[in-house]
């Protein structure tokens, strides 16, 4: 049987669908930003974890390291603590933001034949 790999809801998985192959969704897992303590809500625990961490008062695991820094910007502090704070009371969303030296705009040129 022929499998195919694809994003989900692209028209790879539509072709899939039409023509009865197994998809396969390389799709990844929805980020958990921000969920440092990993019960799957963001809250206000998960702010005072990073604003105590960041104060130096407990330890974090790299992993939670990683979803703590919501900005992105490499450090886990107080910003990080306030942003998982705003979100929590619905005020900001989280996402992703492409660091300031990382907008590298790729041309693509056509190859002449
Ligand atoms: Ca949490
Ligand atoms: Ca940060």
């Amino acid at each position: 049987m022929l499998t195919i790999c694809g994003y989900a809801n692209s028209s790879v998985e539509k072709y899939a669908d039409s023509n009865e192959f197994k998809f396969v969704s390389l799709t990844p897992p929805p980020t958990s930003k921000g969920d440092v303590n990993g019960d799957g809500e963001i809250d206000e625990m998960d702010a005072m974890l990073v604003s105590r961490y960041s104060a130096g008062m407990l330890n974090l695991t790299p992993d939670q390291l990683i979803v703590a820094d919501v900005n992105g910007d490499g450090e886990v502090d107080e910003m990080d603590a306030m942003l998982i704070s705003r979100y929590s009371a619905g005020l900001i969303e989280l996402t992703a933001k492409p660091k300031p030296n990382d907008n590298k705009v790729v041309e693509l040129e056509e190859i002449p034949d």
